[in-house]
């Protein structure tokens, strides 16, 4: 199968779970469940569940398994999104190609659905089977008690994993100091820590929960991807200052040159176009020797780092 068609095809899989996994439109409150499915539903480049699937592949996970996963990550990364364009934080009004939930509905629904949906990705990871026995499960296991505990140990884990990653030492955090820099001069290091927070938590996650799915984990891999992971989410932060600089919005499906107009530091701002773009290719070298390791099961994986390193929005 060519990397197009998995592309796709894991898209059409995160769609399917997450349409199953929302309360159906016709349950009470009618009005909060048809916002939430209006914001998570048929949009989105669904970049985490694709980094999900893909570390998830080189440790032997289910794609059942994955799909839950990676559903939850998009239900916090969609939460970001519906919060972060309210008005008293980035005040936009278009997301993914269509006017953003507090337009569409009101600000208080808006908020209401962000709150609803970081819950349901939680309740998503606690209500279903996330992850595979692991080898040394069946090494240590003389009965199906340790082994049992032991999958719900790291399931635990990877709950835990989430909760870090969306809160205040993660991405709300990150958020806290991005709305703290408007009208700041950052350095590039200030910068970067920033974006570790905001942007690149969350996808950290997407990668590190894909690959705790698998059975076939040494610390030493997850040690490995975890740095990969860290190098994927700075490139496609400085690649999206790159869009938000340069594309228009219709392509971006969002309002572009929103951080020059509000005044915010970004790689761009800081490196200038010819400096951000070389960034970006020196991370994008990086990201895809950060997984040399792994052979030909991180070959989504590398695509996807292409993928994302190129992207045009
Ligand atoms: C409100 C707690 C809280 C956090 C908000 C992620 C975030 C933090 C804000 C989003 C603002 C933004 C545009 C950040 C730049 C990088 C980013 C996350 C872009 C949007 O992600 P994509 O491109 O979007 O993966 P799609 O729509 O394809 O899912």
């Amino acid at each position: 199968m060519d990397f197009s068609t998995w592309m796709q095809s894991i898209q059409q899989r995160t769609e399917q779970t997450l349409d199953h996994l929302l309360p159906a439109p016709h349950l009470a409150p009618q009005r909060l469940h048809q916002a939430m499915r209006y914001a998570v539903l048929g949009g989105g480049k669904r970049v985490r569940p694709l980094l999900c699937h893909a570390a998830g592949l080189i440790t032997g996970a289910s794609s059942e398994h994955l799909d839950i996963a990676a559903s939850a990550v998009e239900l916090i990364h969609v939460y970001s999104l519906v919060h972060d364009d309210l008005p008293c934080m980035d005040d936009d009004i278009l997301r993914r190609g269509k006017p953003t939930c507090h337009v569409e509905f009101d600000e208080a629904t808006a908020m209401l659905v962000g709150d609803a949906l970081q819950t349901l990705a939680f309740q998503t990871l606690a209500e279903h089977t996330l992850c595979e026995p692991c080898n040394d499960d069946q090494r240590n296991a003389q009965a199906q008690e340790p082994l049992e505990k032991s999958a719900a140990a790291r399931q635990l884990n990877m709950v835990s994993l989430l909760a870090h990653a969306s809160g205040s030492r993660g991405m709300a955090g990150g958020q806290a100091i991005d709305l703290a820099a408007i009208d700041q001069a950052l350095t590039l290091s200030e910068l970067e820590f920033m974006h570790i927070h905001k942007t690149g938590a969350l996808i950290r996650a997407a990668v590190l929960l894909g690959a705790h799915c698998g059975s076939n984990l040494s610390s030493e891999a997850i040690r490995h991807l975890d740095h990969y992971a860290k190098i994927a989410g700075l490139l496609f932060q400085v690649v999206d200052d790159i869009l938000d600089s340069e594309a228009d919005t219709a392509t971006l499906g969002k309002t572009a040159g929103k951080d020059a107009a509000q005044n915010k530091p970004t790689y761009v701002t800081l490196l200038g176009l010819p400096q951000a773009r070389e960034k970006a290719a020196e991370l994008h070298t990086s990201a895809r020797a950060a997984l040399a390791d792994f052979g030909t099961s991180a070959q989504r994986l590398i695509e996807l780092t292409d993928f994302i390193g190129h992207r045009k929005f």
